[in-house]
């Protein structure tokens, strides 16, 4: 049990080190065909929009705009890749966000197509993370990219967001559900991780659960 904790310390380090040195914008991919090679392994995250997805993104590489400085408005259809590492060990891959209520079906349909095929067929991806906001637990949209993920090859983290935001009873409460959820899918992990983008609560154990999953 102290070897675990002992070696758990010490890739927790390593990831936090790893994630303090080199983090670039690789690129915006808004097709298919702009995807880069698929020359090391990726880390997808995906969530409703608004989720905090880029809040976390900058909390695990500690930069405070790493996200977003590559995602101007009304481009929000697009895979944004970053590279982590000198040389790069591997890729976060900031997925569009869903849920969206007044898109246009277009865009949904050319949404659906691209996150779907990304996701089912690149070899290079080696784990995604799903992000669902602490205040609501797994809302239907959030069920319905589980399940899509349920098909696809690469197993998935449900990570709640924004915990700070609400009482640590509630969060106990919505924990459960989310776990609870997680069970019923087949590529999920029964753990969840529970974090704060704002408090950094969480965010050392993610970085080391993604310098794992990506192999590194
Ligand atoms: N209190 C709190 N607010 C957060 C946290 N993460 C994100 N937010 C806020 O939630 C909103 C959406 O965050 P953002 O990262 O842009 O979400 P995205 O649309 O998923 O990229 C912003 O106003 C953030 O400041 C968090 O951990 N705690
Ligand atoms: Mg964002």
């Amino acid at each position: 049990m102290a070897e675990e904790a002992a070696a758990r310390v010490q890739l927790e380090k390593r990831a936090s080190k790893l994630f303090s040195g080199r983090v670039d914008f690789l690129l915006s991919a808004p097709q298919l065909r702009f995807l880069p090679d698929p020359t090391c392994p990726e880390i997808a995250f995906c969530g409703r929009s608004n989720v905090g997805k880029s809040s976390l993104l900058n909390a695990l590489t500690g930069r405070r705009s790493i996200a977003r400085a590559s995602v101007t408005p009304g481009r929000t259809q697009e895979l944004n890749f970053f590279e982590v590492g000198e040389p790069t060990l591997f890729r976060l891959v900031d997925m569009p966000g869903y849920g969206f209520a007044k898109a246009p079906l277009k865009v949904v349909d050319n949404w659906k197509k691209l996150v779907r095929t990304y996701l089912r067929g690149r070899q290079a991806l080696a784990r995604t993370l799903v992000l669902v906001d602490a205040r609501h637990g797994p809302k239907d949209v959030d069920r319905d990219m589980m399940t899509m993920l349920d098909e696809t090859a690469v197993s998935y983290r449900v990570v709640l967001t924004k915990a700070d935001k609400i009482k640590a009873s509630e969060l106990e409460k919505i924990i459960a559900a989310t776990e609870a959820e997680a069970r019923k899918h087949t590529a999920a992990y029964p753990a969840i991780h529970v974090t704060s983008a704002e408090k950094g609560m969480g965010i050392p154990e993610l970085r080391a659960a993604v310098l794992a999953d990506a192999g590194v």
